[in-house]
C-alpha cells in the first residue's frame, strides 16, 4: 500500500492537467498470463504548462516493456517508475509522442479492474481508474482522447474481439491460428470509457433506425448457450433508444451498439462508448429464469447505460466529485423511462421507497456525504446511494421547480455548451438557470450540503377569517464535518383534502397556487390558504416532491382518511406506510414511547386498507404496492434509535397477522381472481396481475397455519414462471417445514447448473429471517457451488443476509456482525471493492440499541487492526467515526 493510495482527495485541489492525450492508439495482444499493450499516445501541453513539467502517468500492475518518445527508445535517466507512477522527467516543448509498451496478467486479476477474465472472457472495466492497469496513461476523467485499437487473440478461443466505435477491419494472421480486429472510436472520451472483449462468445443482433434515419446494427454477446436470454434486453435496449429521441430529441452517434454480458462484475453494469458490459444478471432473462423484477431491471439498466451515452460520454464529468453529474442526471431519465414505459405513478412509490431505504440512512449515518462530496480517499466507495439516487432526486426537483418544458431546454442547452467536454454540477445547474430564467443560486446547496433535511408542517384553520395557514419549518442536520447547514429551496408540493373528501383549490393572495407546489427557501414559513370553507386535511409532500423527511401532527383518524381520501396516489401509499409503521413502532419493546396498541380492531384495519386493496379500478401494481407493509428496516429507520431488531420484527409479524385476518375475504377474493393461465408475458399489466397476486399469497401466509403453508407449496408447484415460483420459495424459505424442504431441494435440482437462477436460490435462504440465519449462512458457504470470487454469488449469500436480513445480521449476541467481518475480511485480500460495499451494511450501527451497538463496535474495532485494503479502510475507519 503506497502512502497516496491512503490520502484524502479534496475538490477545491482540482487543477487542470498539465498534459493532454489527444489520440491513443493501442495494439493489444491478449494472452491470460501476459497480455502485450502497445500504445501510442499522442501528447501535448495543457495551454498553461510550464515548459519542463515533468509528464506524470498513473500505472498499477503493470510491468514496463520499453517506452520510447518521438519513436526513439528513451534513456533510463529521462523517466522514472515509482509505485502508481510513470514520471518522464523533462518532455518536450510542444506535441510530441509515447510509445509504451506494457505487460499485465488478466488470469491474476482478481479485482475486476482494468483487464481480466471472466469465465475465459477477456473483458475490460475501466471505472474510475481501470485503465491504468491496462497502460500508462493521465488516467483522469478530464483527458479525452479518439481511440483506435488493434485486438489480437487466439482464433478458437477468442473468435469475438469487441472494443469501442466502429468496427474498421479484421482478418486472420495466416499460419498463426490468430487473428485481429481493429475498432475505431471518433468521439474523444475519457479513458474510464475505454473497453475492449475477446472470447468465445454467441450473439443476437437487430438494428435501429435513429429519427433522422441512421442505420444502427445492435448485438448483445453472452456466453454460448444463452443466446435465448437476450431478447428482453434487446428489445429493452430499442425501447429506450426511442425514448431518448423523443423526450429529449436524443440520437444515438455510432454505427453500432454493443451490449457484452459476462457474470463476473464488480457492479451492475457500465457505459462504455458503443460497447455497454453487464452483469449478466442485468442481461439474461426467459421467463423460467427471471422474475418481474428482473425484468424490469434489465429494461431500466439497459435504458441507463444506453442514456450515458448523452448524459456521460458526450458531456463528462471534469473529476470524480462531479459523479452525480452524470450518474444522477442519468438515474433520473431511467427512472422518467421506467415511469413512461412500464410503472406509471407506482415508479414514484418505487423511486421514494428505494431511496428512504438506501440513501436516508447513508445520510443519516457516519458514511453522509453530499451529492458532490468534497473529498474522498477512494473514489470506489462514492458510487453510492447519494450520489445515484439523491443525485436524482435533485434532476427531478430541478424539473418540478422549472416545469418539463423548461427542464428539457435546460438539457438542450447544457449539451449545446458542453457538447464534448468535461463538465462540472456548476455547468449543468447553470445551463438550467439560463434556460429558464431562475436563480438556482440557493438551490446549489442541494449539491453541496449533506444530510436529509426535516420539514416540520402543522395547520390551523381559522373559521371566522376562512383561512389555513400552513407552517414549514426546515432543519438541515448535521452531519459529519459538517456542523451547521443553510436552508435549502425546496418545492413542496401540497393539497388540502375537505371532509367530504374533495380536493380544495389552493388560493395564496389570491393567486391560485398550480399543482399545488410552494417554494420553501425559508428556515420557517408560513402560507396562508383563502377561502377554505371548513377544517381540511392537509397532504404534504405529494408525489414526495423533494427528499425530505416530514413530520405533520395528523391524527391517527386524518391518516386513515388520507389512505381512503388523498387524490395524490403516492401520499394515499405513503399514508398506508405511516399507518403502519406508526402501529408497530408503538408497540412495546420496538423502543417507541408512544402509548398506541399495535393491536388496532379488526374493523378498524379492514376500514384503512379496504379502499386502496380492494378497489378494482385501482392498477394492481398499485394496489400490490399498498399491500406491502413497511419493511423491518423501514420501521427502525423511522425509529431512529435505540434499535432493537427483533422487538421489531415481532411487533411487524403481529401486524401483518391481523392484517392478514382482517383482510382474509378480500385476500383470497384477489388471490383467486387474479390466476391467469396461458403464456407468460412480462408486459405491465401482466406483471402487475402476478405483483398483486402474490403480494395477496404473501399476506395470507403471515398467519402462519397448514392452510397458508399448504397455499404456498401449491403455488410453488403450480408456478409456471419465475416469479410465482420464486415469491413461493421465499415465503416458504421463512416456515421450517416439510413444505419448505420439499420447495428447496427442488429448486436446487432443478437449477443447480444455472448460476443466476442458483443465485436466488442462496439469497432467499440467507434472507430468512430465522433465529438461525447465521448459522444457515455458515454452513452455506461451504456448499460446493459457493464461491467467493464471484461476486454474484458474494451478494446472494452474504450480501443478502447482511443487507436484508437485519433480524438475522443484527442477532443479540453478534453472532452476525462477526460474520460479516471475517467474510469481508477474506473478500478485502483480492476483491476490495467488493468487500467494502458489503461493510456498508454497518452503516446505522450507531442507531442500535446499546448491547447490540457495542458488538458492532467491536466487530469494527477488529476489523481495523487488521491489513485493509484503502477501500476497506475508509469504510471501516469513517463507519466507525
Ligand atoms: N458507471 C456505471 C457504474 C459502475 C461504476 C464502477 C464500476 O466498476 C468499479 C462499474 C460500473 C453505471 O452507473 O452504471
Ligand atoms: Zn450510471
Amino acid at each position: 500500500m503506497n502512502d497516496e493510495s491512503r490520502s484524502t482527495k479534496f475538490l477545491k485541489d482540482y487543477a487542470p492537467p498539465d498534459y493532454l492525450i489527444k489520440d491513443v492508439s493501442l495494439d493489444v495482444t491478449l494472452a491470460p498470463k501476459g497480455a502485450r499493450i502497445a500504445s501510442l499516445l499522442s501528447i501535448e501541453p495543457n495551454s498553461s504548462t510550464v515548459a519542463g513539467t515533468p509528464l506524470v502517468l498513473d500505472g498499477d500492475a503493470l510491468r514496463l516493456e520499453s517506452i520510447a518518445l518521438n519513436g526513439d527508445d528513451l534513456e533510463a535517466n529521462r523517466y522514472t517508475v515509482t509505485p502508481g507512477k510513470l514520471t518522464i522527467t523533462n518532455p518536450p516543448v510542444g506535441p510530441f509522442t509515447l510509445d509504451i509498451v506494457t505487460l499485465c496478467d488478466p488470469e491474476a486479476n482478481t479485482e475486476l479492474s482494468g483487464l481480466y477474465l471472466s469465465n475465459g472472457t477477456y473483458c475490460t472495466q475501466c471505472e474510475p481508474e481501470g485503465f491504468r492497469r491496462i497502460t500508462y496513461f493521465v488516467d483522469r476523467p478530464d483527458v479525452l482522447a479518439t481511440y483506435t485499437v488493434r485486438i489480437e487473440a487466439d482464433r478458437e478461443t477468442a473468435p469475438v474481439l469487441l472494443s469501442n466505435g466502429n468496427p474498421v477491419e479484421s482478418g486472420a494472421i495466416e499460419g498463426t491460428g490468430r487473428h485481429y480486429a481493429v475498432w475505431h472510436d471518433p468521439h474523444p472520451k475519457p479513458s474510464y470509457l475505454f473497453a475492449l472483449v475477446g472470447g468465445n462468445l454467441a450473439s443476437i443482433h437487430d438494428s435501429f433506425t435513429t429519427a433522422s434515419g441512421r442505420e444502427v446494427a445492435l448485438g448483445i454477446y453472452v456466453e454460448p448457450g444463452k443466446e435465448d436470454r437476450c431478447d428482453w434486453a434487446m428489445e429493452s435496449l430499442k425501447r429506450a433508444m426511442r425514448w431518448d429521441e423523443e423526450r429529449f430529441g436524443l440520437e444515438y452517434d455510432l454505427d453500432v451498439f454493443n451490449i457484452v454480458a459476462v457474470s463476473d462484475f464488480n457492479m451492475g453494469a457500465m457505459e462504455n462508448k458503443g460497447l455497454n458490459i453487464f452483469n449478466d444478471k442485468l442481461v439474461l432473462a426467459r421467463p423460467d429464469t427471471a422474475s418481474d423484477a428482473d425484468y424490469t431491471s434489465i429494461e431500466s439498466v439497459i435504458a441507463h447505460e444506453y442514456f450515458h451515452n448523452w448524459t456521460g460520454n458526450r458531456v463528462t464529468c471534469r473529476d470524480w466529485f462531479q459523479l452525480c453529474l452524470k450518474e444522477g442526471l442519468t438515474v433520473f431519465r431511467d427512472q422518467e423511462f421506467t415511469g413512461d414505459v412500464r410503472m406509471g405513478p407506482v415508479m414514484r412509490i418505487l423511486t421514494a421507497r428505494l431511496l428512504k431505504a438506501r440513501q436516508f440512512p447513508e445520510d443519516a449515518g457516519p458514511l453522509s456525504h453530499p451529492v458532490r462530496p468534497a473529498s474522498y480517499i477512494e473514489i470506489n466507495n462514492f458510487y453510492t446511494a447519494t450520489v445515484y439516487e439523491k443525485g436524482a432526486e435533485l434532476c427531478r426537483m430541478l424539473q418540478t421547480l422549472l416545469g418539463q418544458d423548461a427542464f428539457r431546454n435546460g438539457i438542450a442547452l447544457y449539451f449545446e455548451r458542453h457538447d464534448g467536454e468535461a463538465a462540472t454540477v456548476e455547468n449543468f445547474v447553470n445551463a438550467m438557470a439560463d434556460a429558464s430564467g431562475r436563480d438556482l443560486s440557493q438551490f446549489m446547496r442541494w449539491y453541496t450540503q449533506a444530510g436529509t433535511p426535516e420539514i416540520a408542517c402543522s395547520l390551523d384553520y381559522d373559521p371566522h377569517a376562512k383561512t389555513a395557514r400552513l407552517r414549514v419549518n426546515q432543519v438541515v442536520p448535521p452531519t459529519p464535518g459538517q456542523g451547521s447547514k443553510e436552508p435549502m429551496h425546496i418545492p413542496l408540493k401540497v393539497g388540502l383534502i375537505g371532509a367530504n373528501g374533495d380536493e380544495l383549490p389552493l388560493k395564496l393572495k389570491g393567486e391560485l397556487v398550480p399543482d399545488g407546489l410552494l417554494e420553501v427557501t425559508e428556515r420557517e414559513q408560513v402560507f396562508e390558504f383563502e377561502d377554505i370553507p371548513a377544517p381540511p386535511t392537509p397532504s404534504i409532500l405529494r408525489d414526495f416532491s423533494a427528499p425530505v423527511r416530514v413530520t405533520t401532527s395528523l391524527k391517527p383518524e386524518q391518516i386513515e382518511f388520507l389512505m381512503i381520501h388523498d387524490s395524490d396516489p403516492f401520499n394515499r401509499w405513503q399514508a398506508a406506510q405511516t399507518y403502519a409503521t406508526d402501529l408497530i413502532a408503538s408497540a412495546r419493546g420496538t423502543g417507541s414511547t408512544s402509548a398506541r396498541s399495535a393491536r388496532p380492531r379488526p374493523a378498524a384495519l379492514r376500514k384503512a386498507w379496504s379502499r386502496p386493496c380492494a378497489t378494482e379500478t385501482l392498477a394492481p401494481t398499485y394496489r400490490a404496492e399498498t399491500l406491502k407493509l413497511p419493511s423491518e428496516s423501514d420501521i427502525a429507520r423511522e425509529l431512529g434509535r435505540n434499535v432493537d431488531t427483533d422487538a421489531i420484527l415481532t411487533a411487524r409479524d403481529t401486524l401483518r397477522t391481523n392484517v392478514s385476518a382482517a383482510m382474509a375475504d378480500t385476500l383470497s377474493e384477489i388471490y383467486d381472481t387474479t390466476a391467469t393461465d396461458g403464456a407468460f408475458s412480462p408486459d405491465p399489466d401482466s406483471a402487475g396481475l402476478r405483483a398483486l397476486r402474490n403480494a395477496a399469497l404473501d399476506l395470507m401466509s403471515a398467519t402462519g397455519t397448514d392452510e397458508a403453508t399448504d397455499r404456498a407449496l401449491r403455488h410453488y408447484r403450480d408456478a409456471t414462471n419465475m416469479t410465482d415460483a420464486i415469491t413461493a420459495l421465499s415465503i416458504l424459505s421463512q416456515i421450517p417445514s416439510a413444505a419448505r424442504d420439499e420447495a428447496l431441494a427442488d429448486f436446487y435440482a432443478r437449477w443447480q447448473d444455472d448460476p443466476l437462477v442458483l443465485d436466488k436460490w442462496f439469497a432467499v435462504q440467507a434472507r430468512a429471517a430465522r433465529p438461525d440465519s447465521v448459522e444457515t449462512v455458515h454452513e452455506l458457504l461451504s456448499h460446493p457451488k459457493f464461491s467467493l470470487k464471484n461476486p454474484n454469488r458474494v451478494r446472494a449469500l452474504i450480501g443478502s443476509f447482511a443487507m436484508a436480513n437485519p433480524s438475522g445480521f443484527n442477532r443479540a449476541d453478534g453472532a452476525g456482525y462477526r460474520f460479516l467481518a471475517d467474510q469481508a475480511l477474506k473478500i478485502d485480500g483480492f476483491n476490495p471493492h467488493v468487500a467494502a460495499r458489503l461493510l456498508g451494511a454497518f452503516e446505522s450501527w450507531k442507531t442500535l440499541e446499546p448491547r447490540r451497538q457495542a458488538l458492532a463496535r467491536a466487530a469494527l474495532q477488529d476489523l481495523a487492526r487488521q491489513e485493509l485494503s484503502t477501500d476497506a479502510y475508509e469504510i471501516v475507519t469513517k463507519t466507525l467515526g
